[in-house]
């Protein structure tokens, strides 16, 4: 399965672990590069320094690509840029902003750069800027969202650029995976199913709310303030679904979330936190390994796309 993409980030499968906030941290993101696809240690909003040890940790026990992700909102974000640069990264993602004012110094320090985008305008934007590739991802994803379908969004992308398109969204099997490729993507970027791998240190009581999760279980916080996040409806989701109908203003919505991504990944918290997830949560049913997990949507797609 070799596409443009396994080619720029010399990686076996073309299969990339999400940025997760919080859960992708050092164990998973060497676990998915050591299986053959590209684990990210997602930044989330933690502190530069902390970047830096699981930078540091994820080379300790793997020679294969892995990649950071940068989310733009993080107030140490600036700080992070540099220590990728000082670590060496060689890939870095991000998402919830627009990467520019960053990219002359990671295209300097020969960093591949693949923003996340959400819209066509984006990333024609990135690609102009010197993005090396990037991911189209549909609000089918958890977590941070735009507004179009994976399926809406990634050919209209692929039309758009001329750089390689990642797809992401809903995707979690090697259906999903082909049907990304027949759209034009060359490789997917998969979130959900790694957070119930067996090397993810996501809390047990956040693993089984995603297993036993329905398609419809999901819901859509924020539109309102106009950061919407997709997470398992709870408690939580519900009391600030009635707070955004009733007109409360940004602050009090702020104050219901804060810290509320750790008390659901850290503590197992899943009524009061937030259970970030994707709408394809449905179709993940058990934990396994992430070599596992990489090996069975690749055989599934490459058989559905009748390469063997
Ligand atoms: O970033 C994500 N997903 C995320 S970030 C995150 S941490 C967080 N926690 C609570 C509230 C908000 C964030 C959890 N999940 N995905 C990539 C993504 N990027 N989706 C959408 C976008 C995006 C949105 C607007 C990218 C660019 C953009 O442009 C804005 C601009 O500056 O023009």
């Amino acid at each position: 399965m070799k596409t443009r993409v396994t080619e720029l980030l010399g990686i076996e499968y073309p299969v990339i672990q999400g940025g997760m906030a919080w859960v992708a941290e050092h164990n998973l993101a060497a676990a998915v590069s050591e299986a053959g696809g590209l684990g990210i240690i997602g930044a989330g909003g933690a502190p530069a320094e902390f970047v830096r040890e699981q930078i540091r940790k994820v080379k300790e026990v793997t020679d294969k690509p892995f990649g950071v992700n940068v989310m733009l909102m993080n107030p140490e974000a600036d700080a992070i840029a540099q220590v990728i640069v000082d670590e060496g990264v060689k890939v870095v993602t991000t998402g919830a902003g627009n990467p520019a004012k960053y990219m002359e110094m990671w295209k300097a320090a020969g960093v591949k750069v693949i923003p996340v985008v959400a819209s066509v305008a984006m990333a024609k934007l990135m690609e102009r800027g010197g993005a090396d590739a990037v991911v189209a991802e549909g609000m089918e994803s958890g977590g941070h969202i735009g507004s179009t379908t994976t399926f809406a969004l990634v050919p209209q992308v692929v039309d758009a650029v001329s750089i390689p398109v990642i797809a992401a969204g809903g995707i979690a099997d090697g259906r999903g995976m082909a049907a990304a490729f027949m759209l034009g993507a060359e490789a997917v970027q998969i979130g959900t199913r790694f957070v119930v791998a067996t090397e993810s240190i996501v809390h047990e009581n956040y693993k089984q709310q995603l297993i036993k999760a329905k398609d419809i279980d999901s819901a859509v916080t924020g539109m309102s303030t106009g950061h919407p996040v997709r997470s398992i409806r709870n408690k939580m989701t519900k009391e600030y679904l009635r707070m955004e109908k009733e007109g409360a203003d940004f602050m009090e919505l702020e104050k219901l979330t804060l810290g509320s991504l750790r008390k659901a990944v850290v503590e197992g918290d899943v009524v009061n936190g937030t259970v970030m997830a994707g709408q394809i949560a449905g179709l993940v049913k058990k934990e396994q390994p992430c070599k596992e997990i990489i090996t069975e949507i690749v055989d599934e797609a490459e058989k559905l796309m009748g390469n063997r």
